[in-house]
């Protein structure tokens, strides 16, 4: 004896849920401006500079600071320019120094893009510990737009 059992029994529940409402208020927070006091420590200019195609790089992409300075970045040409730094490449603790001392982030230690001719972004290395700190320009990550600052 053969069943056919035929069972094409779709149910499709269209369950409508208006459940999830978010407030508009918490959006607000994003808009506060940077504060544009100077900061106490000592301060380290660093040029981002490009000609807009083919080169792009950080003017010096080699530095070397003690903890607690300021590294600002500045867009001098061929922007847009932003700092990022590798979260694998910095010492132990340092992520969490520089999440302190990078305001406005895009992301996960990422800096915002400068699109201002002479735009600065201050980096603060306050507390960042000793070691090799590797970062980018996400733009131009492609022609070779990195640094090394070395925290002693
Ligand atoms: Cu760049």
């Amino acid at each position: 004896m053969r069943f056919t059992l035929l069972t094409t029994l779709v149910a499709f529940t269209a369950v409508a849920c208006g459940g999830e409402k978010k407030s508009a208020a918490s959006q607000a927070e994003a808009a506060t401006p940077a504060p544009t006091a100077e900061p106490a420590g000592a301060v380290v200019e660093v040029k981002m500079t490009g000609n807009g195609t083919s080169q792009a790089s950080f003017e010096p992409n080699k530095l070397t600071i003690k903890t607690g300075t300021t590294v600002r970045f500045i867009n001098v040409s061929g922007g847009p320019h932003n700092v990022a730094f590798y979260g694998d490449s910095v010492p132990k603790g340092g992520a969490d120094a520089l999440k302190k001392g990078m305001p406005n982030p895009m992301g996960d230690l990422t800096g915002p893009f400068l699109t201002q001719p002479n735009e600065k972004y201050d980096v603060s290395f306050a507390g960042a510990p000793a070691g090799v700190y590797k970062g980018y320009c996400m733009p131009h990550v492609a022609l070779g737009m990195h640094i090394t600052i070395t925290v002693q």
